[in-house]
Order: structure tokens, then sequence, then C-alpha cells
């Protein structure tokens, strides 16, 4: 509760049962419970935990090692269940985990005093008739221990858990004001027609915010309300200025289709996505503060301490660099900087897309260094030009023939002039090109090739509008992004 406002590891199984639970059967559960189903089920679950966990009492009577057993079954089910959550991450497992610790510290403390007191009893007995001393004295002691024990533990879980929801309620509050927002001037943004492919598996083009990667290194993101948010441009500025967030959102609002990207994203990767934003342009807010000369970054920093150094010039030139209020029409998540983000076109997000961006300081290059730039990163990071294979799926199998492939390919401000495929390192060949009608996102690509029977492997790469082809030397994500064409195998059967 503290970390997050997900909800528990009980309610993600749950979740998952329904996955798992035959469509008919679920809809039949609908009809006849209706919304009383799921907290139906949550209780379902939670009295078969309880079951579980007197059984694993009762086992350890004998030994450790039997409810160990039964515990890790039970946090290996949670951690599925978790995982298999849309967005989830290796931090959604602490919860498990703090379970995990608190089920085999409570065991400890409860039945240790039980196991005592029996092998007392058993040597007694072994003593013969008489031989137990008071043993009726011995008993009301062991129980009114373990009542005792049991007591003090509960009192405890309960303790934490009033502790645990007064810390979540920042969070919960900034997530009721996030909710009720209403933005002038966003509006959500339409798909243009021609930004697709026929082609249904290919990556969806508009990215939804629950699938929109994540990254970033606070553990517990900041809960910043709008009123509580404001921003401070400062540094080699003639006025600074300190804008609320009333402010910002009573200026002009502009809107564009931008597609971020991770400089970490291997060549293939999905650490990119591509949303409808809504914001108020920097160059404009920059201009009334009144850039002077010899600036050539802005040094972002986050609510959360987090730092970046962004080339001025990406902020002051026409590719519409902007203070973000929005994300496909909805006030941004939280996890992707509520309220208020930066967004820069053709620039990997380290070096320029701060979530829960608090002060602009205008300055210069040489005068700072960034969280990432200060680990080895590199220091302007523009967006490297990249494609990939979305279809056929990593290891498919496909009827031979005429194959359909598809997939995305991006040059964020420059633009995707030409995609091409090859297959067992044949000839290039070319693919039709979505055109979203902006060089500012990826476009969607299919294209067709002759195969028979057997194993394959298709690659693609991408010209520019310039008439840079995309280059097949292969480099690391560090120090500035990966290069390379992405491959796919798959098997062509018998149609
Ligand atoms: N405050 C903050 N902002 C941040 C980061 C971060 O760690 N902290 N990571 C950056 C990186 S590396 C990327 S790729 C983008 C990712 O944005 P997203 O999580 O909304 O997809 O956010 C950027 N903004
Ligand atoms: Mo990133």
């Amino acid at each position: 509760m503290v970390m997050t406002i997900r909800d528990s590891p009980v309610v993600a199984v749950v979740e998952q049962i329904i996955r798992l639970v035959p469509g008919g059967v679920t809809e039949k559960a609908i009809r006849l419970l209706g919304s009383l189903g799921k907290p139906l089920l949550v209780l379902l679950v939670l009295a078969a935990l309880v079951a579980t966990f007197a059984w694993a009492g009762r086992l350890a009577r004998r030994s450790w090692w039997r409810p160990g057993v039964v515990y890790l079954v039970l946090a290996a089910i949670g951690a599925v269940a978790v995982l298999a959550q849309r967005g989830a991450g290796p931090v959604d497992l602490l919860p498990v985990g703090v379970g995990l610790g608190t089920w085999a510290v409570a065991l400890l403390v409860l039945v240790e005093p039980l196991r005592r007191a029996e092998l007392v009893e058993a040597e007694a007995a072994d003593r013969g008739p008489g031989g137990g001393g008071d043993l009726p004295t011995l008993h009301r002691h062991t129980r009114r221990g373990f009542v005792l024990r049991a007591g003090l533990l509960t009192a405890l879980g309960a303790a934490v858990a009033v502790f645990g929801r007064s810390v979540g309620q920042g969070r919960r509050e900034v997530e009721e004001s996030r909710r009720l927002l209403k933005l002038d001037g966003v509006t959500e943004g339409r798909v243009p027609a021609r930004a697709r492919v026929d082609l249904e598996e290919v990556s969806p083009w508009r990215t939804a915010n629950e699938d929109f990667y994540l990254i970033h290194t606070a553990l517990v993101v900041p809960a910043i309300a709008p009123a509580d948010w404001t921003l401070r441009i400062t540094g080699m500025v003639d006025r600074p200025l300190e804008i609320t967030y009333a402010d910002l959102v009573a200026r002009e609002i502009t809107q564009s289709w931008v597609t971020l990207t991770c400089v970490s994203n291997e060549v293939g990767g999905d650490l990119v996505g591509n949303a409808w934003w809504s914001g108020v342009l920097i160059a404009d807010l920059l201009a009334e503060a009144g850039v002077q000369e010899g600036a050539d970054a802005v040094k972002q920093t986050s609510d959360d301490g987090w730092t970046c150094g962004t080339p001025l010039e990406a902020l002051t030139d026409d590719r519409g660099a902007m203070l973000a209020v929005a994300m496909n029409g909805r006030p941004l998540p939280v996890e992707h900087g509520f309220p208020v983000r930066t967004v820069v076109p053709g620039l990997y997000g380290y070096v320029s897309a701060t979530k829960w961006v608090r002060e602009l300081e205008v300055t210069r290059f040489a005068d700072f260094e960034a969280y990432w730039t200060g680990k080895g990163w590199g220091e302007r990071g523009p967006i490297k030009m990249a494609s990939r294979v979305d279809v056929p799926p990593s290891g498919a199998e496909v009827p031979a023939g005429t194959v359909r492939f598809g997939g995305v390919a991006w040059a964020q401000t420059t633009g995707v002039a030409a995609v091409e495929v090859a297959v067992d390192g044949g000839p290039w060949l070319a693919a039709e090109v979505a055109d979203p009608g902006t060089d500012d996102t990826w476009v969607q690509w299919v294209a067709e090739a002759d195969v028979e029977e057997g194993d394959h492997v298709v690659r693609v790469r991408m010209t520019d509008k310039e008439g840079l082809v995309q280059t097949g030397a292969e480099a690391d994500v560090l120090p500035d992004g990966a290069t390379g064409w992405h491959e796919r195998s798959f098997r062509a059967v018998e149609a």
C-alpha cells in the first residue's frame, strides 16, 4: 500500500482466475451475481488462504520445511498472478516477498511455543504414568502464551495496515483529483486514417496508456496534486518564472502525436510508444523568460530529484517540444509524470522526457552533469532511426507460400521514407509504408514475400526522408542507443 495503489496480490489472483475461467462460465456468473461477483471471489480466495494457513500450521507440528513448501507455492501463485497484470514490473513482486517473510515469521512466533510444549508432554509420557509433573499448568501457560502472541501479531498487522493506508492516502487523493480534472482544449486524438496498415497483428499505431512502456528511477513515484505543482524557469534568463498548474493549463494548448523512445531499447525491443500529447509549448515559456546569450542546454529537474540535460535548441526550434498535461486525451497517468512532464520529439527519454518536472534551468552543458550522463550515457541523445518486425511473432509457424510481414519503423523529426525486408539474406524487398501525416511518430509497414516450407529469417531496415539508410552495424544501447537490423525467425509449414 505504501508503494503503489495497485491492487493486492489477492486481487491479482482473483483477476487471474477470472481470466483462466472459460468465457461462458464468467458470463453466467456475471448474470447471476452482477457486481458482487468479484468481491465474492476475493472472499473465497481469502477463505481458501485461511484454510491453507491453518493446514500449514498443522504441518509445522512435524517439520518446518512442509509449511515452508506450502508458503512458497502460495507466494509463487501470487507472483505469477501479479506479473500477469498489465504493466507489472519486478517492483510489484515486493508485496508478495514481504508477505512471504511475514508468514514465515508469524508461523515461527506462533508455533514455536506449541512445539516446545508438545515435546515436554512427550517426554512426560515416556516417563510413564505420574511422571508428567504439572501438565495441566503447562498446558494453560502454553495456551495463554499462544493467545497472547496471536493477539500481538494481529495488533501489529492492524497497525501496519493503518500506517500503509495513511501513507497511500496522498496517492489516492492525487488519483482522485486527476480523475476529476477537466482540461480545456484537450481532445481525444483521432488516429489518422492512413496511419494504419491492413495487418491486424502489427503493434497498434496509438499505444494505449496502460500499454505504454514505463521507465523511471523512482521506486515510489511522486504523488503531486495539481494545486501543489509549480514549475520554475531559472538560470540564464532575464526574468525567472514560476508557473502554477492553473497558469499553465490556462495557456494555449498544443497537441500532437509523438513517439517516445528509450535509449535502452534494444534492436527489436519494446521500449517505444506512440501517444497523443496535449500541453504548452516550451519555446513560448522560454521566450517569455528571455534566454540569455551563451546558453546551450536546459537542465530539467523532476520532483523526485532526477535530472536530464536537453539541448536548448531542441526546446526552442519549431519541433513542438511541450510541457505535456495529457496523454491520449486524459490527464497524464501518475506513473507517466502527472501533473506535468516534458515531451520533445526526436530525443531519447533520458535527455528530454522529464516526468513530474519541477524546474527548467537554462544553462551550459559544460556546467553540469545530468543523472544518466554522469553514468556514461551520451550527452545529447538524438533518437536513432530504427525498424522492427512484429509479424510473424517470434517462433511462429505460418503457411508456406505468400507470407505477409509487418511491423513499425521510426526516425522522429526526419521521417520514414521507405522500409525494406529481406528473407534469408536475399534481396531487399520494398514494404508498403503507412502515412500518419507527421514525421514525429513511428509508422506501420507491411511486406510480402514467397516462402517455401522450412525455417526462415526475415530482417528489416528503413531509409529516412534524408535518404539515409539504417545501418546494419550492431551497436549496444550504451552510450547513445542501439543500431542494427532486427531479425525474426519463423517456420513455414505446408499450407
Ligand atoms: N522523473 C523522471 N523522468 C524520467 C525518467 C526518470 O527516471 N525519472 N526516465 C526517462 C526515461 S529514460 C524515459 S525513456 C522516459 C520514459 O517515459 P515513460 O515512462 O512515460 O514511458 O521518461 C524519462 N523521464
Ligand atoms: Mo530511457
